[in-house]
């Protein structure tokens, strides 16, 4: 059995969901990010970056960053389609995962709500928070138009990359308050109604 080390609304709610949607047993060790437990000695001793999501597979072994516990998970549950097994929809669907995680999360989302990781002066934070702002809605724009026609990224059914959208719109809904672009919304919409992204959210107390 698998378990997944989380912070309740943090990006390892897209790692969370994906567990729901393979539907196999997993046990949830809550790393609260909000308290600074990441930083205690007995999860440091589990995962020496500090950072949640984590994954301990059943061998023992730890497996970090968000794109690569994804794409483990899909590849070792192949009858979940969760990666596409066709070249162009495989490149396709870990192209827009890293543009999530790697840019509009670190570089967009973490400047808007922890300026100081960029900066230890409180007089460029205003100018940091307006950068991250800019990178954040570039991406939403960038899946909105992509979502144009279609119900998830790829086409028909979701995919890792639906789960990372997932949980950048969780956050401009309930940290910035604010309405995605409609396609993004209506993803949003039709991520929360699916019974496994609902399950995830209830246990980590968001319903
Ligand atoms: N590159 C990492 C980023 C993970 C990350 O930034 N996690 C945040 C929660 S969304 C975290 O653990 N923050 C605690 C901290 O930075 O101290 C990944 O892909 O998993």
């Amino acid at each position: 059995m698998v378990t997944l080390f989380h912070s309740p609304g943090t990006c390892s709610l897209g790692i969370h969901v994906l567990l729901e949607e393979i539907g196999a047993p997993y046990d949830l060790a809550l790393i609260d990010v909000t308290k600074g437990k990441q930083h205690q000695p007995e999860y440091l001793a589990v995962n020496p970056k500090a950072k949640v999501p984590a994954l301990r597979r059943a061998d023992g072994s730890l497996l970090t960053e968000w794109p690569a516990i994804a794409t483990w998970l899909a590849l070792a549950n192949p009858d979940k389609k969760l990666l596409p097994t066709d070249v162009e929809g495989m490149v396709r669907t870990l192209e827009a995962v890293d543009y999530i995680i790697a840019t509009v999360h670190m570089h967009g989302f973490t400047r808007l709500f922890l300026p100081i990781h960029f900066s230890p002066n409180e007089a460029d934070h205003p100018a940091i928070r307006e950068k991250g702002r800019l990178i954040f809605e570039k991406g939403l724009a960038h899946f909105n138009a992509q979502l144009e026609g279609r119900d998830y990224l790829g086409g028909e059914s979701p995919s890792i990359a639906d789960a990372a959208l997932f949980y950048i719109t969780f956050w401009k809904v309930t940290r910035l308050k604010q309405e995605p672009p409609p396609n993004v919304a209506a993803h949003y919409a039709r991520m929360c109604q699916r019974p496994a992204v609902a399950r995830a959210l209830q246990m980590e107390g968001f319903a």
